[in-house]
């Protein structure tokens, strides 16, 4: 058990609450120095202050936490510098075979057929006609080699081809200004980016994988594929796009994940 000292707020567990909002704000302090400072510094009092919320129970605590995590979200967005690039890889330094990893196994993969496939559009966007696969296979492509990273606890290096995704929305006359673009898929999975890292130069809407057509297990017919984010923010077997400054949230941010999700 470990020692308290002064139970301030019964029934609320102080060090996890800690630790967790520690753990939304500490990946984007760079300066270990100043990280040790806010591991040490922060307390429920701070914490409380810092989100506007009162711990007075757990879901003030839920209501904080989401707070940090909002904070972590504008923090992170305004320091995203949108020509900083990803690292990128040989081809010899390819992760084989590449992990497979969604809500569910590998055995309930939807399987989209390629002749009744249309791409969705919506939103703030001026030609909303949807599109087939062989339009985005005529447009510029480009090859990456790139390092995905997934908060279960396991990073691979893959190698992703497809249209530069401000190509695509320069080319639908998306709302450029707007804040955010949402994607809605087969599998009912859903998330949403901000319009800065969807205008970064290494995010591809992607239709290969390792020089083949994704295959359905990586997200045939197209996965945003997005070197300066998490694992989750890349939606696989995308049916519809959407641009809009309606917050859109996602699948696993929902739940709690940090919605910005920068790598
Ligand atoms: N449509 C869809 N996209 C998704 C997911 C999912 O369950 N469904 N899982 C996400 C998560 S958490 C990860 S780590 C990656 C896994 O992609 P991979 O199978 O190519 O490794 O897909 C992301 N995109
Ligand atoms: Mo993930």
């Amino acid at each position: 058990m470990p020692l308290r000292k002064r139970p301030a707020l019964p029934g609320l567990d102080a060090p996890a609450i800690l630790k967790e909002a520690r753990a939304l704000l500490a990946p984007r302090i760079a300066d270990p120095g100043r990280r040790a400072f806010l591991g040490r510094t922060l307390t429920l009092g701070g914490l409380a202050l810092l989100s506007g919320c009162s711990l007075s129970d757990d879901q003030h605590v839920e209501q904080t936490l989401g707070a940090v995590s909002r904070f972590n979200d504008r923090v992170q967005g305004w320091i995203f510098d949108p020509g900083q690039l990803a690292p990128t890889y040989p081809e010899s330094m390819i992760t084989r075979p590449f992990p497979f990893n969604a809500y569910y196994g590998i055995e309930d993969v939807p399987h989209v057929d390629e002749a009744g496939y249309r791409l969705e559009l919506g939103g703030l966007v001026a030609d909303k006609r949807p599109w087939r696969l062989h339009q985005l296979r005529a447009m510029a492509q480009v090859d990456q080699v790139t390092r995905h990273i997934c908060v279960e606890g396991w990073s691979a290096i893959g190698k992703w081809g497809g249209v530069r995704f401000s190509d695509f929305l320069r080319r639908i006359g998306a709302d450029l200004r707007a804040k955010y673009v949402g994607f809605k898929c087969a599998d009912d999975y859903y998330t949403s980016i901000d319009m800065p890292t969807a205008l970064h130069p290494q995010t591809l809407l992607a239709l290969s994988y390792d020089g083949q057509p994704l295959p359905p297990e990586y997200g045939f017919p197209m996965k945003l594929r997005m070197p300066t984010k998490l694992g989750y923010k890349n939606p696989k077997h995308i049916q519809a796009v959407f641009v809009t400054n309606a917050f859109p949230g996602g699948y696993w941010e929902d739940q709690g994940y940090n919605w910005f999700g920068g790598s």
